[in-house]
């Protein structure tokens, strides 16, 4: 039976490197001759991503609710996407996911499990590294930008979340909560990075026997 693509998804506070990350794994891929896409979330081009765009840039204001449902439902529109890709034996690699979905949109004070709620069965992906930085040293790489969530306040209770969303999948074994998480320094060299970042991806890299799993399907009841 062929093996269907491998499901890596990068995380991280803002300015942890996840755009420089991703975009040096895509070369480890393609350089090992190994398919390999990699999609970015918010994807901005859609409709949806339009609204999540503008209202980043303060261009538009909206309900904390409707915005998180919003991201959510971005993701949604390319789940069929991801799950083609990796049946057709492609790894896919997503810069941002449903983590940062919850990270973020709790960190305002929304309830965390309402937060997961609207995510609970998206493609589930083999493996979420996390780029682990202090907001203090992703601010010092040149200064946050001027969007809405770039502030340091924002930035530590994001990341304050994001180990919570860690500690969870690897309390439960990765099984039934999506894969597994791993944490990086990210505060090192780029290349330094890149070489553990593919020290968890390469035995993956190839393909993956197992059918793809959703994210949190406890988490469903009928
Ligand atoms: P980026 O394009 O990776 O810089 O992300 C844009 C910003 O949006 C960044 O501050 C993180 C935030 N973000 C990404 N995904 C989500 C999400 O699902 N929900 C919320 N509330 N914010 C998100």
């Amino acid at each position: 039976m062929s093996k269907r693509g491998s499901f890596i998804v990068v995380e991280g506070l803002d300015r942890s490197g996840k755009s420089t990350q991703t975009a040096l794994l895509l070369a480890r891929f393609e350089a090992a001759g190994i398919p390999a896409k990699l999609l970015k979330f918010p994807a901005r081009t859609t409709p949806i991503g339009q609204m999540i765009d503008s209202y980043l840039k303060s261009h538009s204001d909206l309900d904390d609710r409707a915005i998180h449902l919003l991201f959510s439902a971005n993701r949604w529109e390319l789940a069929s996407t991801i799950e083609h890709l990796l049946g057709a034996g492609t790894a896919v690699i997503c810069d941002r996911y449903a983590f940062s979905g919850i990270a973020f949109s709790a960190s305002k004070g929304l309830p965390y499990e309402w937060c997961r709620a609207p995510d609970v069965s998206l493609p589930a992906p083999d493996l979420a590294l996390f780029l682990d930085i202090t907001p203090e040293a992703a601010k010092a790489r040149g200064g946050y930008g001027e969007e809405r969530y770039e502030k340091e306040e924002m930035q530590r209770r994001v990341g304050e979340i994001f180990r919570r969303i860690g500690q969870e999948i690897s309390d439960g074994g990765g099984e039934g909560e999506g894969g597994k998480w791993v944490g990086i320094d990210a505060g090192g060299e780029k290349d330094v990075v890149a070489r553990e970042v593919w020290a968890f991806v390469e035995p993956l890299a190839r393909g993956i026997e197992g059918p793809l799993r959703r994210l949190w399907p406890d988490k469903l009841t009928i």
